[in-house]
């Protein structure tokens, strides 16, 4: 069995180990453009050793961004943005992805640190949020959203396709489709979203609907040895949520529409999140172990990873083939060299670099 520091393939894609960056919002761009903030950030994670970087949700259009300070792949300068952190990150020996997203009835809110709300409707900054259903999120996102046409469905599925070929002219060689915490696709499969009375609601197949369509038409455009990923919110601890048989069906039937990975996540589709089991170390990973069997996918989750010998014996008992971390890779980028010595390793050779081995080899 693999362990934490062993190489993962996938497609053409080699990762030096286990350990991958979760995709995490930084609400730091201007315009949907990265700056100098999202190199540092992003090169410091590449320099500390993970395998893997998946860079944060990114509007496939102006009103798929979660807040204003949200990055974007609407237009070709914020691709171009995306190039040298993309070459630091290979320089550096990490495989650079990009998860691509829409927001939905979620978005159009302030940055968490401004307050996490919808903006006042006459904010300059402020749009109107879309959804499946004319149904509101609740709590601190309290804005109806406008129901979509069929049309304005199509549009979001085609600017999906166009930011999946963006990622690719500049080089990203991971993509991960945002299909879960409540966003515009998740909220699509979840009955608690989605009262639609059109193809697009309703039934199983009708729910799943966008999120089959919106896979199919990216994987006509992202090149077949590079892997298409997406995160998916199979549940969300709440009532009314759709039965976990549902999330496995809809991910069987993403494999077949191309899917290469499965990253396993929660819904969040409403602010109801009392009944998450915060506290247990990796507790999406016995589900995400069993989504992997039925299904037949490589998996992922993320969600509390953060204790080495813990993380490291998830991969080893075969749970997950990846270990999505996010804030124990915020609070120290250099988690695979602590791993290493937490777990009494000797240091694999590709996880400093070598002015960081030098020094602290000595
Ligand atoms: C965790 C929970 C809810 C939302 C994202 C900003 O997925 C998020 C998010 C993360 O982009």
């Amino acid at each position: 069995m693999p362990d934490l520091f062993s190489e993962f393939r996938i497609k053409s894609v080699t990762l030096r180990n286990r350990i991958a960056v979760s995709p995490m919002c930084q609400y730091s761009a201007t315009d949907g453009m990265v700056n100098d903030w999202h190199l540092v950030h992003l090169g410091a994670l590449a320099r500390g050793g993970s395998g893997l970087i998946v860079a944060e949700a990114t509007g496939v259009s102006p009103e798929g961004r979660i807040t204003p300070g949200c990055t974007g792949l609407w237009n070709d300068a914020q691709a171009e943005g995306w190039r040298p952190i993309i070459r630091f990150i290979e320089e550096h020996g990490a495989v650079p992805g990009i998860q691509i997203a829409h927001a939905g009835r979620k978005g159009s809110a302030a940055r968490p640190w401004e307050g996490d709300c919808h903006l006042a409707i006459d904010d300059s900054q402020a749009w109107q949020p879309v959804g499946p259903s004319p149904i509101a999120f609740g709590g601190i996102l309290p804005r109806v959203p406008h129901e979509m046409t069929l049309q304005e469905i199509a549009r979001v599925r085609a600017d999906f396709v166009a930011a999946a070929q963006r990622a690719r002219d500049v080089g990203f060689k991971w993509l991960t489709l945002h299909f879960a915490h409540g966003y515009l696709a998740q909220s699509f499969f979840s009955p608690l979203a989605n009262q639609r009375t059109d193809d697009y609601g309703g039934s199983f197949e009708n729910r799943a609907r966008f999120i089959l369509e919106t896979l199919a038409a990216v994987r006509e455009v992202w090149p077949d040895h590079l892997p298409l990923t997406a995160r998916v919110g199979v549940l969300d601890y709440v009532e009314g949520e759709q039965p976990m048989e549902e999330s496995i069906e809809l991910i069987r039937r993403m494999k077949a529409a191309g899917l290469d990975f499965i990253d396993v996540s929660m819904g969040f589709n409403t602010p109801d999140v009392s009944r998450v089991p915060w506290g247990e170390h990796a507790f999406l990973a016995p589900i995400a172990q069993r989504i992997g069997r039925e299904v037949g996918l490589p998996t992922a989750t993320s969600w509390n990873i953060n204790d080495p010998v813990k993380t490291d014996e998830l991969i080893r008992t075969g749970q997950i083939d990846l270990a999505m971390i996010a804030r124990a890779l915020l609070s120290d980028p250099h988690w695979p060299y602590h791993a290493a010595q937490a777990l009494g390793r000797e240091l694999p050779q590709n996880v400093l670099p070598p002015p960081y081995a030098f020094w602290l080899k000595r």
